[in-house]
C-alpha cells in the first residue's frame, strides 16, 4: 500500500545546541556537573565533546540536503549566546546562528528553533535555576534577543523542549544537575517553566514577528493496565502530572482543576501570584511540537504508601509491565507505534485539534557497528521502526488530525546526556575517533520518502 502524505509537510529532524555544538565559553549545569561526576556519564565522556557541529554546520547542513530535509529543527544556546546568562551577548555566537540559519534557509530547509533544550547556563542555576523567577525574567530577555536577532529569517520557534524531563531529571528522579528529589521544588520548577514559556510568548506576540511561536513536548499516553476504576484513576494522575501539567497550560491557557485541587490536598502547590493566571492564558501556544519514544503503562499501587518516603508521583499509581510488550532493549523504553495515533487523536478530539507536528520520535541502538555491510550501517530496524510509526501517523491524519509534518530524533548520532555515545539515534553514523559522516540505509529510506512525500509498505 502507499501511504501519502500532504502537500508541504515537513520531513527533517531535530537536535540540539549542547548534543552536537561542542565546547562553548559559557557553562552549563552540563558541563559543571560532568566536571564533578564523571562517572555519571557512560565512558566517561562530557558535554564538550559532541559532534563538532560548531565546526561543521556547513557540510552537516550539505548532508541535510542530501537527505532532502525541507526542515530541521535545533535549538540556540543560551550560554552561548550571553555566557553569563543575564549579561553581554557573545558576537562570536550571534555569527554562529546567523551563518548556520541563513545556510538553512539558503538550501531549502526551514530552521525550527528552540530557545531551551535542558542547557541552563550555570550562572542561573548557581541562583537558582527556574525555581528564582529572576532567571524567568532572564529567559524572557534572552528569548526577546533572539527574536530581536533572527526573527526576520526564524519563522517558527519553541520556547521549550520537553519542559517536563528537567523537572523529572532535576528534581524528582536524579538524571540532571541539581540532583534533588523534592516534589515541591520540582512543582515550582514546573510552574516557573510553564511562566517563562508564557513570557515569552507574550513578547513574540508584542513584537509583531512573521512568524509562529509553540513549545516541543513529549507526551507520552498513560494506558491503564485494565478498566477496573482504580487503574483508569492510575492512568489519570499520571496523565496529569507528565502530560497536563504542560499541555493544558499551553493549549488551554489554564492548569487541570484536578491537578491543583489534588497537588493542593497534598500541600505540593507552588507559590503563585494573582497576577499569573492571567499571563498563562497568553502562552497559548500557534504550534505543537509532539516527542513521541514510549508510552506509559500504569497500574493501581499495590502496596501502602510509605509516609516517610519522599512524596512522589508514584503515590498514586505502580508501573506496568504489560507481558509482551515490544522493546528497544538497548534504551529500556517500550515501542508502540499506536501511540502516536493516540495522542493526535486525543488533541484533536480534547483540544481542539491544534496545529502540530511529531518533532522527535526515534530509536537508540547500541553498538550499530555490527551491522554494517559494505562500509554502511543497514539498519533495517530503524526503517520498519519510522515507517511502522508512519502508518499511524498517516491513519490520524486521514481521521482529520491537523499533523504537519514528522522530525525524527536525529540527523547525526550525538551525545545524548547520560548515555553519552552509548546509543545511536542517526540517519548518519558518527565515528567518534575521525568525526568522519556516513548515511545509514534509514538515511536513504527516509531522502527518498521524503522526496515523494510517501512510502510503500505492505
Ligand atoms: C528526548 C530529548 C533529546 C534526545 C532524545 C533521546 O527526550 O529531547 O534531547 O536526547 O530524547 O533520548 P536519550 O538521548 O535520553 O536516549
Amino acid at each position: 500500500m502507499k501511504y501519502a502524505f500532504p502537500d508541504n509537510f515537513w520531513w527533517g529532524s531535530a537536535s540540539s545546541a549542547l548534543q552536537t555544538e561542542g565546547a562553548r565559553e559559557g557553562e552549563t549545569t552540563w558541563d559543571y556537573w560532568f566536571a564533578r561526576e564523571p562517572n555519571r556519564f557512560h565512558n566517561g565522556v562530557g558535554p564538550q565533546h559532541t559532534s563538532t557541529f560548531y565546526q561543521n554546520w556547513k557540510t552537516d547542513i550539505q548532508l541535510l540536503k542530501q537527505l532532502n530535509h525541507n526542515s530541521f529543527r535545533t535549538s540556540i544556546s543560551w550560554a552561548r549566546l550571553i555566557p553569563d546568562g543575564i549579561g553581554e551577548v557573545n558576537p562570536e555566537a550571534v555569527d554562529f546562528y546567523n551563518q548556520v540559519i541563513d545556510e538553512l534557509n539558503e538550501q531549502g530547509i526551514t530552521p525550527f528553533i528552540t530557545l531551551f533544550h535542558f542547557d541552563m547556563p550555570m550562572a542561573m542555576q548557581e541562583i537558582g535555576g527556574w525555581e528564582n523567577r529572576d532567571v524567568v525574567d532572564a529567559y524572557t530577555r534572552y528569548a526577546q534577543i533572539c527574536f530581536e536577532l533572527f526573527g526576520d529569517r526564524v519563522l517558527h520557534w519553541f520556547t521549550f523542549n520537553e519542559p517536563i524531563v528537567p523537572v523529572e531529571g532535576g528534581y524528582l528522579y536524579d538524571f540532571h544537575y541539581p540532583n534533588v528529589v523534592d516534589f515541591r521544588r520540582a512543582a515550582t520548577v514546573a510552574y516557573h517553566t510553564v511562566l517563562a514559556h508564557a513570557k515569552a510568548v507574550q513578547a513574540y506576540r508584542a513584537g509583531h514577528y512573521a512568524g509562529e511561536i509553540g513549545i516541543v513536548l513529549n507526551l507520552t499516553p498513560s494506558y491503564p493496565r485494565s478498566q477496573n476504576p482504580a487503574d483508569v484513576k492510575a492512568a489519570h494522575i499520571a496523565d496529569l502530572m507528565f502530560n497536563r501539567s504542560f499541555l493544558d497550560p499551553v493549549l488551554r491557557g489554564e492548569y487541570p482543576a484536578d491537578l491543583v485541587a489534588l497537588l493542593k490536598s497534598y500541600d505540593q502547590l507552588p507559590a503563585c501570584k494573582p497576577e499569573d493566571s492571567a499571563l498563562i492564558a497568553e502562552g497559548k501556544i500557534d504550534l505543537l511540537g509532539v516527542n513521541y519514544y514510549q508510552p506509559r503503562r500504569v497500574k493501581c499501587r499495590d502496596s501502602a504508601v510509605n509516609p516517610q518516603a519522599p512524596f512522589m508521583p508514584e503515590w498514586f499509581f505502580d508501573n506496568y509491565e504489560m507481558p509482551g510488550r515490544k522493546m528497544n532493549p538497548y534504551r529500556g523504553w517500550e515501542i508502540y507505534e499506536p501511540g502516536i495515533y493516540d495522542i493526535l487523536v486525543n488533541l484533536r478530539d480534547n483540544y481542539g485539534n491544534p496545529r502540530c507536528f511529531i518533532s522527535e520520535n526515534g530509536m537508540g541502538v547500541e553498538n550499530e557497528q555490527r551491522f554494517i555491510e559494505n562500509g554502511q550501517i543497514n539498519d533495517q530496524y530503524r526503517i520498519e521502526f519510522i515507517s511502522e510509526h508512519l502508518t499511524w501517523l498517516h491513519k490520524g491524519i486521514s481521521e482529520g488530525c491537523n499533523c504537519l509534518g514528522y522530525h525524527m530524533w536525529t540527523f547525526i548520532d550525538n551525545w545524548s546526556w547520560c548515555n553519552a555515545y552509548k546509543n545511536r539515534y542517526g540517519f548518519i553514523q558518527l565515528d567518534l575517533k575521525t568525526q568522519q559522516r556516513t548515511i545509514k540505509k534509514s538515511g536513504e529510506w527516509f531522502a527518498a520518502t521524503a522526496l515523494n512525500n510517501s512510502f510503500e509498505k505492505e
